[in-house]
């Protein structure tokens, strides 16, 4: 069987969640600085917490934006997701901004940590850090086989929310509408047919299961928001206690 890689995905300012998440046995842990609620300097701990239990910390940056990548890589970011990748020239300067001059990138010299935790970091990071572009656009999709052809890119990883949205389906968490599946299949297979990875987010574990099914390489199977929100709302159901609370502000 070939490898797959299951990935969890913190949105909490929480290095003790994303070190439980490692411990659980995920092969990574992405911590989200696009969407997620937390910043650079909880970042740093929360990769410290992954490490630790022997996981890879990967970081889905804000934008594709080389100030904000050479800080997550120098910080001892392993995997790089982009997102809102919409054309080879936007893959192109990513994995640039992922990669050293002598690999045929423009990554400035700095790997302040990454250099501190990892031997020989700066001859290997081309081989250490995996980068994936988000296919979540319609025009990203329009172009992904040019996307995926980009040289030194890993891996496309889809978007569902927002690729959803792009055509106008609605962006369910188990998004099964066939016109959604068809285009899942289509991008699974661009990245294959280039020789590279595809990943997903997957909106629930059963979900991230058929994906695999499905083709993909590795998914982003649950969220520490959901565990919780879940765990949470099941003990008061077990309790018989109140149901979840609606919102109307602050
Ligand atoms: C999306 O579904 O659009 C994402 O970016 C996943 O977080
Ligand atoms: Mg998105």
């Amino acid at each position: 069987m070939k490898h797959q890689n299951y990935n969890a995905w913190l949105l909490s300012p929480t290095p003790f969640g994303a070190e439980i998440f490692a411990k659980a046995g995920f092969h990574s842990v992405t911590v989200d600085m696009q969407h997620g609620m937390l910043d650079f300097r909880t970042a740093i701990d929360c990769f410290r917490g992954i490490a630790l239990h022997g996981s890879q910390p990967w970081v889905r940056v804000a934008a594709n934006d080389p100030a904000l990548i050479t800080k997550v890589l120098d910080a001892g970011a392993l995997g790089v997701i982009c997102p809102l990748i919409s054309t080879p020239k936007q893959a192109d300067d990513f994995v640039k901004a992922c990669h050293y001059q002598f690999d045929g990138g423009n990554r400035s010299f700095g790997p302040v940590r990454a250099a501190l935790v990892l031997d020989d970091y700066v001859a290997r990071s081309a081989k250490l850090i995996t980068a994936m572009a988000m296919i979540e656009t319609q025009e990203g999709f329009d172009n992904v086989e040019a996307i995926a052809a980009t040289p030194g890119l890993n891996g496309l990883f889809i978007g569902p929310a927002d690729l959803a949205l792009a055509f106008g389906i609605a962006p369910t968490p188990e998004n099964r509408d066939p016109d959604f599946l068809e285009r899942i299949d289509h991008i699974i297979a661009a990245a294959h047919d280039a020789g590279i990875l595809c990943g997903m987010f997957a909106g629930t574990p059963e979900y991230a299961r058929d994906m695999l099914t499905r083709g993909m390489d590795m998914v982003s199977a649950v969220t520490d928001t959901q565990i919780l929100l879940n765990g949470a709302q099941s003990a008061l159901t077990a309790l018989g206690g109140p149901t979840a609370k609606t919102h109307n502000g602050y």
